[in-house]
């Protein structure tokens, strides 16, 4: 059982971005070799993890996640715990795609009880639309990736403590072009890398790079693609409501044509 905790305090939401999902990389001779011992059958290496945004430490608050694979893989429930810093994370190999289910366990001052996300494992290239599914075939790897915010809702006053124990205020001027998570020399205080996030903090970064889909950058371009398909979505609906009068008036000519018809 988790310790006493204190009291919640009231009225405050906390919540930490992070990234879920797998990537599956196809063997190959060139670029993928199998490893030895490795069974014929199985076609493709895969990882599956759950980490920080720009890889930035969540251990802070996630102590440790339960990984469960097809029952088939040997030793199918794992449990991963956290290393400072590292993703939580899982290497595999094998041929087919399934279900995983993925336990979080809060550090014990939350006082939260785990929570269960399921994430399907994906090998082959896959797309909400063909333009999508094109760009995959070209990738030497298919990634299923997710971004997730975790929510603490009214946290006990220690883990409070701990989410908010590490980030300097976004008010704070950063002398810029440190590393993320490095410490300035005169405040102590962790400093933001250019465009990047502070270390326990719920920022994400400004701009995408190799590896870092998810940013600020990211964030306008759903943005822009969900305002279009609201214009878009609002013309359908003028056109079908004119479409309706239209149909109404027709029904009530019918109508004066068929009473005078019957007179
Ligand atoms: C399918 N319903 O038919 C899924 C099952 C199972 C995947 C996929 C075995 C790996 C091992 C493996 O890849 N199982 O033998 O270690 O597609």
């Amino acid at each position: 059982m988790a310790p006493p905790a204190g009291k919640r305090v009231k009225g405050v939401q906390i919540y930490r971005p992070f990234v879920y999902g797998t990537t599956a990389r196809p063997f190959d001779e060139k670029t993928n070799p199998k490893p030895p011992g490795i069974p014929d059958d199985h076609t493709h290496s895969w990882t599956v993890f759950v980490k920080g945004v720009d890889d930035v430490d969540i251990t802070y608050w996630l102590r440790r996640v339960q990984f469960k694979l097809h029952e088939s893989i040997p030793n199918h429930v794992r449990m991963i715990d956290g290393e400072k810093g590292k993703p939580f994370m899982i290497h595999e190999t094998g041929w087919g795609e399934f279900e995983i289910t993925m336990k979080l366990y809060y550090v014990p001052e939350s006082n939260e009880k785990p929570q269960t996300l399921y994430h399907h494992l994906r090998l082959h290239p896959y797309g909400r639309n063909e333009e999508e599914k094109e760009a995959m075939k070209k990738s030497p790897e298919v990634k299923s990736w997710v971004y997730e915010e975790q929510i603490f809702n009214e946290p006990y006053d220690a883990f409070y403590d701990i989410l908010t124990s590490g980030a300097t205020a976004p008010s704070l001027k950063s002398s810029g072009g440190q590393k993320t998570g490095g410490k300035s020399k005169e405040s102590g205080q962790p400093q933001r890398s250019e465009g990047g996030v502070l270390e326990r903090s719920a920022m994400i970064p400004l701009h995408n790079r190799p590896g870092h889909p998810f940013s600020r950058d990211t964030e306008e371009v759903e943005m822009k693609k969900l305002k279009e398909a609201m214009v878009k979505v609002e013309e359908m609906k003028k056109k079908m409501l004119a479409d309706i009068k239209a149909k109404e008036k027709r029904l009530m000519d019918l109508k004066a044509d068929s009473a005078k018809a019957g007179s």
